[in-house]
């Protein structure tokens, strides 16, 4: 791919230009191609440009509403960043013009090719919805902020590699108005998706209406209040609901067909009911009362799968459903579905008889009974020509014959899914999950949920694993990125939690793995945020703010900093804890750290976008930075950068244990060995846990510090039991300081064993998760 020259044609035109410049300043900013997300293939060459004037005319071909339509966003999107607002016209090409046109004979239906002359823009797509990328790519080709306007000639030939571009979102946690959710769509079409998953269901409320079941929206969207963080078991004292009403919904597909985005409309079952509960309590194992549920989590009460009325309150309700939703994916959920009540439930129980389930490989009965729910409404949709996605719970039990799965806890269900023949929609958390942080720097954040998902990290994702062969790969229809709405309510905080991530999913989702670089991708953000700037969207400025790579170097026993910014603006640093300005030391290269400091550096830049500031703490032991060897190993999430962060001075700020501070162990013990080079002499030791009982992870049970001068022989120095005595759930940063006379020697090996999980929690009997981020010898 050439690089876009400067033109040297362009003095020759100027005159012209100054003429018809609708801003009259006459600045000439030339079209850049190198968009998000970047076109396939890119072929510029020399030539006189185009030039957009104002008398530039859209062409297209007679009696194609939907060419018309395209047309009229082009005009639109022309306007917004450069103030000339062409006329669309059908017939004939003509000289200054922008032809748009289909026909273009391609295997992916949704390929076009873009060539610019001196004379016109000729966007030629195999079908309308590939026109319309055509046309995102030349909107996204304009900086967002005006001037003259001139573009090189080029042929642009560009196709997405995958089918499903899509974007989840929950407006069941917290409602959004109809209005809300085509601004939503805009969101989507901007970046080049083609599905919108809605998430219209959930334990906290009902959002769709339903004419058979009328409850189901004056009961079930309605909840009395909210509880405050992350169920702090107090309430906000504010009624919370909403739904869309039929005509609404007609709106919001009709919206979306107009982008070509398909919507895939979700109602999950059986788990994730308790709203339709409270409506029809009699489709519940107990018969309620239940409520629409005013906290976050997972919950024991769902749909009775033994009671026949349970089906058919479902087929009623999916019959309207396909009726709103011409998508031939309905999703039906399926995940984290408790089984208790199904244990118990003397309907579910007969069921389970006269189906004859029974316990195995692994999976219960009542594993069985789910899948025998999905396995029913999979018929019921496929006989009225739909099919269903599910959650990748689904493959609990025995997959339901002609299923996709969305693959969500990890890449496993998908891969599984695939090589049994399924389709495949890839959504793992640990790269899609739009609701978790964005940085470590969690202190500043709006309230999440948790986990870290960078956008560095949503770009690294490959969603067709290679341990796939071709023809498994083929399964996988694509990727889609999830916003679920506990901790989000406002439309500033949608924003924020979706750009720029979502360019870093739309590169994913088109751009073929090796024409995917980081760093170049970084380069052309800053036109696409232009453009989220004019278009007044809140997205979030972590891409702006000073990046610090912080790695233990065991050669120079120090910390090696390194600090960057994507658009090489200049840094300031200090290291005592001041404030630093632009007359603090400038950055030119690496910091080597070997003690306590507390490091902050900030960008500072001509346009006055200044970064935030960034602190980290660096507190050095006589660990730090000596050679470490980890004799167990890290559960492979959970690892990070590995052995070295249990002694890079660097220290969790909060119980966020997926912040790359933490390093995480699945219920066995920890053991390290630290080499401090020559015999040292230390009086403590300290060793940090990250507890966060919900999620399994506990405080160590024991710690062990042995001593050695040959790394073979050790002798025990000191040896701590730790009683946990808490009978509820809990979370925080345990410490744990062993004092012992001193000791000297050059190796430590230190064990930390897990925790067996007392008998009140879920996981009783069984070790924990052991969460460490220092080992620190003093
Ligand atoms: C999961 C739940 C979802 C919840 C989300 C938060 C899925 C398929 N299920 O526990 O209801 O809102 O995580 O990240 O994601």
């Amino acid at each position: 791919m050439k690089k876009i020259k400067v033109l040297a044609a362009m003095g020759a035109v100027m005159a012209i230009l100054l003429s018809c410049s609708p801003s009259g300043n006459g600045e000439i900013v030339p079209a850049n191609y190198e968009v998000i997300p970047l076109p396939s293939e890119i072929v510029t060459s020399e030539g006189d440009p185009f030039i957009l004037s104002r008398s530039v005319k859209i062409i297209i071909p007679e009696g194609n509403e939907k060419m018309r339509r395209n047309a009229e966003f082009l005009a639109e999107f022309l306007e917004i960043s450069t103030g000339i607002k062409p006329g669309i016209s059908t017939g004939t090409q003509e000289n200054g013009a922008i032809v748009l046109a289909t026909g273009l004979q391609h295997p992916n239906a949704e390929a076009y090719e873009m060539r610019v002359d001196g004379k016109s823009i000729t966007i030629t797509g195999a079908s309308e919805a590939a026109v319309f990328y055509g046309i995102q790519t030349l909107r996204k080709s304009i900086p967002a902020d005006g001037g003259q306007v001139i573009f090189q000639p080029v042929t642009i030939k560009d196709e997405p590699r995958f089918s499903h571009r899509g974007m989840m979102l929950d407006v069941a946690r917290h409602f959004q108005p109809a209005e809300f959710v085509k601004r939503y769509i805009d969101i989507l079409a901007l970046h080049n998706l083609n599905r919108f998953h809605w998430h219209l269901t959930d334990d906290q409320g009902w959002r769709i209406e339903i004419k058979a079941y009328p409850k189901l929206t004056e009961v079930g969207s309605q909840r009395k209040h909210t509880v405050i963080g992350r169920n702090s078991g107090e309430f906000d004292g504010k009624p919370h609901g909403g739904f869309y009403t039929q005509d609404e919904i007609r709106e919001i597909v009709q919206y979306a067909r107009e982008r070509y985005i398909t919507v895939i409309p979700e109602i999950d079952l059986p788990g994730h009911m308790l709203s339709a509960l409270a409506a029809y309590p009699e489709l519940g194992c107990t018969g309620g009362p239940y409520e629409v549920e005013a906290t976050w989590g997972v919950f024991d009460d769902v749909l009775c799968p033994g009671k026949e009325e349970t089906f058919t309150f479902l087929e009623r309700v999916l019959s309207e459903v396909i009726d709103l939703f011409p998508s031939e994916y309905i999703h039906i959920g399926g995940d984290e579905c408790p089984k208790v009540r199904w244990e118990k439930c003397p309907h579910c129980q007969a069921r389970i008889r006269e189906l004859k389930l029974k316990d195995s490989n692994g999976h219960t009965a009542e594993h069985y009974l789910q899948s025998y729910v999905t396995a029913r409404i999979e018929k019921f949709l496929n006989e009225k020509g739909r099919r269903i996605i599910g959650w990748d719970e689904i493959l609990e039990g025995e997959l339901a014959p002609n299923a996709t799965v969305m693959s969500w806890r990890g890449m496993e269900g998908g891969i599984q899914a695939a090589q049994m023949g399924h389709d495949v929609i890839m959504t793992p958390t640990a790269y899609c999950y739009f609701d978790y942080y964005q940085t470590q720097y969690t202190d500043e954040e709006p309230l999440a949920i948790g986990g870290y998902v960078p956008i560095e990290k949503v770009y690294s994702f490959e969603p067709a694993p290679g341990i796939l062969t071709e023809e498994q790969k083929a399964h996988i229809l694509g990727v889609q990125a999830n916003l679920w709405t506990e901790y989000i309510e406002t439309a500033e905080h949608v924003d924020y939690m979706v750009m720029p991530r979502i360019a870093a999913l739309a590169e994913v989702q088109w751009v073929e793995p090796e024409k995917r670089e980081y760093e170049a991708f970084l380069t052309r953000l800053p036109r696409l945020v232009g453009l989220y700037d004019k278009l007044g969207y809140n997205y979030a400025k972590h891409i702006f703010d000073v990046q610090a790579n912080m790695t233990p170097s065991f050669e120079t026993n120090s910390l090696e900093v390194e600090l960057s910014t994507i658009d090489q603006a200049p840094i300031y640093y200090t290291l005592d804890g001041s404030a630093p300005t632009a007359s603090s030391t400038r950055y030119d290269g690496r910091i080597s750290i070997r003690e306590n400091v507390e490091l902050r550096a900030v960008a500072i830049r001509e346009n006055g976008h200044n970064s935030r500031i960034l602190s980290e703490q660096i507190k050095a032991s006589k660990s730090s930075y000596k050679p470490v060897s980890l004799l167990t190993t890290a559960d492979p999430t959970y690892r990070f950068t590995g052995e070295g962060m249990l002694v890079d001075g660097l220290y969790g700020s909060n119980t966020n244990y997926k912040s790359g501070k933490w390093i995480g162990f699945g219920g066995k013990e920890v053991v390290a060995v630290i080499d401090m080079l020559e015999p040292t002499e230390i009086t403590t030791a300290e060793i940090r846990n990250c507890v966060v009982t919900g999620d399994w992870i506990f405080d160590a049970s024991e710690i062990i510090l042995e001593a050695s001068s040959d790394n073979e022989r050790f002798t025990e120095v000191k040896r701590q039991q730790l009683v946990d005595t808490n009978s509820t759930h809990w979370s925080d940063i345990a410490v744990h300081t062993l004092s012992f006379d001193p000791v000297t020697a050059r190796y430590y090996r230190v064990t930390v064993k897990p925790t067996v999980m007392p008998a009140w929690h879920p996981g009783k009997g069984r070790k924990a998760y052991l969460f460490i981020d220092e080992i620190a010898l003093n």
